[in-house]
């Protein structure tokens, strides 16, 4: 007997081909980084390093680690590369756990206002754990206001700083972040999971060579598998403030807060599947996807913007556009984001329900909307379906209701995706 599980990844293969995927974190990576998923080296265990394993019949498995290791080194111009965590929140866990105590400051952007839960939501075992200082958007230009971070830095004293978020449109500054950092002695530590293709395309900079450390998702605009690693400086150049008792250097301490800090054996197949990710992104077609994924970005906002849809910082630089549904005069309201998410959805068009900065509404009941490319990009979209893709979500916002409308335009996008296509013979 098929296992009913088969009849449903087809349905969800057929969901994907016949769908708009707009949401900014996710993308199709390529048939070669599926196969390593699904791969026989999901078989091995292998908890340790390259070199230093504690189990035996480990020699094919050192290679690929090792390779995956220099390849994301190179990829990022990176002193050091832990490729083994196995997704973007553990990452994060295992920089505060190398570099922190519990009570320590963390300076980051909450939630609200475009960073990630793992960056000190009250929820969350960053909250929970650390002593959390944020740091908003300005309220009129909706953009990062570095004197106002650097005067919180100096009166809060944190001992890192974060930045990289995940729905915030325009570019970091990520010098000035590790400089304020560096003026207050402070670590500086960016997640820069949704941006990471886009840095290593050439089209947002890079927080190295002067970040402390770097965590990113492999998933996003980078186009790998769902899993994340951590790159960083190999020297701690704290040591004299923090961790003087340490004999380890900054590599060193993240490699053990890693492992056997948080986690056991290491998921092989998907180290694989992400050397093989840093291979396809070293090659000069990412740069050129990389600037499609933004010029994508830029032609949705100015379609949106142009039928009156009133857009976070007026719109972006990146991979990524926030709606404020409050401020759009048509609608004007808080919390329908959900509403607005569900009306695209019935149209084949899927995003996700977004809170605004300063939305008085609720997470789960947003004010907003966030939309992005990177999928769609690598479908081979271009500038003249982003116009239409904007018309569409027009229409179904100006009409929320309108069921039957949500009918018409589901249908159009199939006639679009077809023309699309995905995977052409994928084996699942
Ligand atoms: N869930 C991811 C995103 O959509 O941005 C972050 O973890």
């Amino acid at each position: 007997m098929i296992d009913p599980i088969w009849n449903v990844i087809q349905q969800e293969k057929v969901r994907q081909q016949q769908t708009l995927q707009l949401i900014p974190s996710e993308n199709y990576a390529s048939k070669e980084v599926l196969a390593a998923c699904g791969s026989i080296l999901s078989n091995k265990y292998a908890e340790g390093y390259p070199g230093k394993r504690y189990y035996q019949g480990n020699i094919h498995i050192d290679e690929i680690e090792q390779l995956a290791i220099e390849r994301a080194k190179k990829l990022f111009g990176a002193e050091h590369a832990n490729v083994q965590p196995l997704s973007g929140a553990p990452a994060n866990l295992a920089v505060f756990f190398a570099l922190l105590q519990p009570g320590d400051k963390i300076m980051a952007m909450p939630l609200d206002h475009g960073g990630h839960l793992t960056h000190g939501s009250p929820a969350n075992f960053s909250g929970k754990t650390y002593t959390i200082i944020p740091y908003r958007v300005d309220p009129e230009t909706e953009q990062l206001d570095y004197q106002m971070i650097r005067t919180l830095a100096l009166q809060e004293k944190p001992k890192l700083i974060l930045s990289g978020f995940t729905a915030y449109p325009r570019k970091i500054n990520f010098k000035i972040m590790h400089e304020i950092a560096e003026d207050v002695g402070a670590y500086s530590m960016a997640d820069i999971s949704h941006i990471a293709g886009l840095i290593v395309g050439g089209v947002h900079p890079s927080p190295f060579p002067f970040t402390d450390v770097v965590t990113t998702t492999t998933h996003k605009t980078l186009r790998g598998p769902r899993s994340a690693i951590i790159v960083s400086k190999q020297e701690d150049r704290l040591h004299g403030i923090y961790h003087k008792n340490s004999k380890k250097n900054l590599a060193q301490r993240i490699d053990s807060a890693v492992f056997p800090g948080l986690q056991g054996g290491p998921h092989q197949h998907t180290i694989a599947a992400k050397a093989i990710a840093f291979e396809e992104a070293l090659r000069p077609e990412f740069k050129v996807y990389a600037q499609q994924v933004v010029n994508n970005a830029q032609v949705l906002a100015a379609t949106l913007m142009e039928e009156g849809i009133k857009l976070v910082s007026n719109g972006t630089d990146t991979h990524l556009l926030l709606i404020d549904l409050l401020k759009t005069s048509f609608i004007n309201k808080p919390g329908l984001g959900r509403i607005a998410a569900v009306a695209l959805e019935n149209a084949g068009i899927v995003c996700n329900a977004n809170t605004i900065p300063f939305d008085p509404s609720t997470p789960f009941t947003p004010s907003g909307l966030r939309l992005g490319t990177p999928a769609l990009t690598t479908r081979g979209m271009k500038e003249a379906e982003m116009k239409k893709i904007g018309v569409w979500i027009s229409s179904i916002l100006h009409d929320l209701g309108n069921e039957q409308l949500q009918k018409t335009i589901c249908e159009q996008v199939k006639s679009l995706c077809e023309q699309f296509p995905i995977y052409d013979d994928l084996y699942l």
